[in-house]
């Protein structure tokens, strides 16, 4: 009779348990934040999600001021990230608005061979002014790309790309912040708009979602709240993320969770292209923390890499009369670049082209532009928290002192 008994009490616990712990994701998931972009809104076709891309061309404005010549998805770069739950059936109707022909392939996902959207090899292209239907199961959870698999060297380095998000089915615990980034990197000669598909070396721009700092938005985070962050790469080059502050793991890739057992804590994660890397972290500590590709020319903007190295040359009015003959010219610093940040509004390039450096910062400028956002840690987030700059305890901030004084 105990024995009897306890097993049924074993099983109220287990129960009570597995309810505590395990939540119907289809309607208490964290809605994925897509900074600078959006989430594609869906209609219910009996138990069918339905979704509709328009593969078209836009300008988006990267920063204010810098204006680009993209093709994306309903008008966006990233086009809108697609949200779904696993085992839901989705439908993706594809319009192509473009110029030429396209397709689209669901990059990690498994479905029938002939949804993988490879042009030629799965499928018809889908030429200008036709729509296609794309229609499968989700059997997996994580985080996955779109993007053209159709002239894809051009396309792609246009912007055509996207984030699939599938949710578990049950999720093993929520999370109170899930972001997802695109990295991406662009050649836009100074004083153009138009990308140049044909680059594959010296990009001068490099983008968090087809945004560059100032114009990326801040990533906020609640202390000691857990926060996830998708970031999906389909440039030419990786891209090593770091993020000060806090320390990470990396979760999951395209391909999968990694096990508890093999995440390690890093402040830093490659994502090479092609890959998903999702990482996800409790910050302890407020305040405003960098975050940003740690190749130190991908956190500035309009970089030119095929001058000379001009370092103790003075440069005192040559920028004038080289650009009287090429227009496109600006010099390196003579004494490093920090005299550049200081004095950004002399340094105008080209039209549509911005400084190599701008943002504003509490204390001065911010040496800093393209893949470089602000995570904003706050004990409590609040609908200014975006705007404001962290307020530093007394006493916290590093300050100048009279060397002699410290020294006794
Ligand atoms: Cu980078």
């Amino acid at each position: 009779m105990n024995y009897k008994l306890s097993l049924i009490s074993a099983k109220i616990i287990i129960i009570l348990l597995l309810s505590i712990n395990i939540v119907n994701a289809s309607d208490s998931y964290t809605p994925v934040i897509t900074p600078n972009g959006s989430t594609l809104p869906y209609k219910m076709d009996g138990s069918v999600k339905v979704f509709h891309l328009i593969a078209e061309q836009f300008k988006r404005e990267f920063m204010p001021g810098f204006s680009v010549d993209c093709w994306g998805y309903n008008g966006q770069t990233p086009g809108p990230t697609i949200e779904a739950v696993e085992g839901d059936r989705i439908r993706i109707l594809v319009t192509n608005k473009l110029p030429e022909h396209t397709t689209i392939h669901w990059h990690g996902l498994f479905l029938p061979n002939g949804m993988d959207g490879v042009g030629g090899l799965t499928q018809h292209y889908i030429d200008p002014g036709e729509t296609y239907l794309y229609e499968f199961d989700l059997v997996q959870h994580g985080t996955f790309m779109y993007h053209p698999h159709a002239d894809e060297a051009v396309q792609m380095a246009l912007g055509m790309e996207g984030f699939m998000v599938i949710h578990p089915k049950e999720l093993p615990y929520k999370v109170d912040h899930d972001y997802a980034i695109f990295l991406h990197m662009w050649q836009i000669p100074p004083g153009t708009s138009k990308p140049n598909p044909n680059a594959m070396f010296d990009f001068n721009y490099f983008s968090f979602n087809s945004k560059i700092y100032p114009g990326t938005a801040p990533i906020l985070a609640k202390e000691n709240g857990r926060i996830r962050v998708r970031f999906a790469n389909l440039s030419m080059e990786s891209h090593p993320i770091h993020i000060h502050g806090v320390s990470f793991k990396v979760t999951a890739t395209e391909g999968g969770d990694v096990p508890e057992s093999a995440q390690t804590p890093t402040t830093t994660v490659n994502v090479p292209p092609g890959t998903v890397k999702t990482i996800e972290f409790v910050p302890e500590y407020a305040g405003d923390w960098p975050f940003h590709c740690h190749k130190a020319h991908h956190a500035m903007n309009a970089m030119e890499h095929n001058l000379p190295n001009m370092m103790g040359v003075n440069q005192t009015n040559a920028d004038k009369k080289i650009q009287k003959s090429f227009p496109n010219y600006m010099s390196m610093g003579t004494n490093g670049m920090g005299d550049m940040q200081e004095h950004s509004e002399h340094m105008k390039g080209p039209k549509n082209t911005p400084p190599m450096m701008l943002g504003k910062g509490p204390f001065d400028n911010i040496s800093m532009g393209g893949m470089f956002t602000v995570l904003k840690v706050r004990k409590e987030l609040t609908p200014e928290t975006a705007s404001t700059w962290y307020d530093h305890p007394p006493g916290t901030v590093s300050r100048k002192v009279d060397i002699d004084t410290e020294k006794k």
